[in-house]
């Protein structure tokens, strides 16, 4: 298959570009770098030194034979470059993971908040709009995120991404309905995703684009098989306030002994998935598209749900880190119970890693191995949401 890969340079798509190249696939990577880029606002950095892309994509033709091209173009910008690509690469599948994926970052201030959605939503639309203009019949993968749906439920497992309702005729019966899920978004960043669904359903409407949106939980873990083959293609460990995911986060505090930084009771549940799970699912849906005309197809990407205190918990039991519980500097429920369907990947045939195969060698290989590059000045989430 030929694959564009936006945001290909990111802590998803690196490793799903490489594991698709290895697959076979022909890859070509979109990235405008806009994320070192706020590394370098935020005068942070990835604990794993990352290489250039240039020393990325060098790195892999050496161990792999396979060889990945690239293009620097904003996909929120340069909407005729990306367009043109998209007639000349002829790609079967376009991957977008190409948009401002922190909440807290997303919170910082009006200009964040306003970047978070000019980003994220002129992006989405453009990969859009160009198929539709091009009359390209291109797949769309998008990651979005299981925050669209919010962290609570009514006494039910959250369904992927349609509900099956009942509604009342004015002659008094029942008809059966299927809508979108309710959105729920916590965060200016969540609310672009929910934003997204919008856009492909309308274009799924009104061009029968076909459109695969994943609705991903927190990725954990940083390393693949294939970004384990060389130093050079090692994928990025985000630990700062702002783009530290709280799993990764609590790993390389307990490995720098820094008190695990538990929001409030840390009772929120929130729903899990490893790495080397995201870049398999990525193939999945790949493999599994949906037909022209049919609706967005939604798959929930995750694999296991955490209460973050059972998470620092069982870190905590591991290494013998201390616990802290920290005023809670977002706006959310301080306690959720958490049920998700997620039976489309099983069925797809995705054998999920887990927490307890995963988590020591992340400690040891990751957050041990590289604790001197952390800057501890730099874990204090100081995004409010008020
Ligand atoms: P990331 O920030 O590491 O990667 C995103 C990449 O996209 C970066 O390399 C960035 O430079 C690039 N990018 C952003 N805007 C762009 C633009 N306008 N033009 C070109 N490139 C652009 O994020 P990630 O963790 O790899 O997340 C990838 C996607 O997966 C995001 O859409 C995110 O919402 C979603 N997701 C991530 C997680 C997670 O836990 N990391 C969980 C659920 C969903
Ligand atoms: N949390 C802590 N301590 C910390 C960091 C976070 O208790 O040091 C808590 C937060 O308050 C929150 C939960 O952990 O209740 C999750 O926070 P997070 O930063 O790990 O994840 P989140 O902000 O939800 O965002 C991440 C990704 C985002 C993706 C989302 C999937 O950054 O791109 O969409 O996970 S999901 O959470 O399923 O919506």
């Amino acid at each position: 298959m030929r694959v564009i890969v936006l945001g290909g340079d990111g802590f998803c798509g690196w490793p799903s570009s490489l594991y698709l190249s290895s697959k076979g696939h022909d890859v070509h990577i979109v990235d405008n770098l806009s994320r070192r880029n706020i590394d370098n606002e935020l005068e942070a950095e990835s604990l794993t030194p990352i290489a250039p892309m240039g020393t990325r994509l060098a790195a892999w033709e050496e161990v792999s034979d396979n060889k990945i091209s690239f293009s620097n173009i904003d996909v929120a910008e340069d909407y005729e470059e990306l367009r043109q690509l998209f007639l000349s690469y002829k790609p079967d599948a376009v991957i977008h993971f190409a948009e401002q994926r922190a909440a807290p970052y997303s919170m910082k201030s009006s200009k964040h908040k306003r970047y978070t959605v000019d980003n994220n939503i002129r992006a989405t639309h453009n990969v859009t709009a160009a198929i539709v203009e091009n009359q390209q019949d291109i797949h769309v993968v998008h990651l979005g995120t299981m925050g669209v749906y919010g962290y609570g439920t009514a006494g039910m497992k959250i369904p992927e991404g349609y509900l099956s309702i009942k509604v009342a005729t004015d002659e008094g019966t029942l008809i059966d309905q299927e809508v979108l899920y309710p959105v729920n978004p916590g965060s200016v960043y969540h609310m672009t995703k929910t934003l997204d669904q919008l856009i492909f359903a309308y274009y799924v409407k009104n061009d029968q684009l076909r459109v695969t949106d994943l609705h991903q939980g927190i990725v954990w873990g940083t390393q693949t098989e294939q970004t384990k083959m060389d130093e050079r293609l090692i994928n990025r460990f985000d630990y700062d306030g702002d783009y530290g995911t709280v799993l990764n986060r609590f790993l390389m505090q307990a490995a720098v002994e820094y008190p695990l930084t538990v929001h409030g009771t840390g009772g929120q549940t929130r729903a899990f998935i490893h790495i080397t799970d995201t870049v398999k699912c990525i193939e999945l849906a790949l493999s599994n598209p949906p037909r022209k005309g049919e609706r967005a197809q939604i798959f929930n990407q995750v694999t296991e749900t955490h209460r973050v205190r059972d998470l620092a918990a069982k870190i905590s039991t591991m290494t013998g880190a201390e616990i802290a519980n920290l005023e809670n500097p977002r706006n959310e429920d301080p306690e959720n119970d958490l049920h998700v369907r997620n039976d489309q990947f099983l069925e797809l045939g995705l054998n999920p890693t887990t927490l307890d195969e995963g988590l020591l060698e992340e400690v040891q290989e990751i957050a041990a191995k590289y604790k001197d590059r952390c800057d501890v000045s730099k874990i204090p989430c100081v995004s409010k949401w008020k």
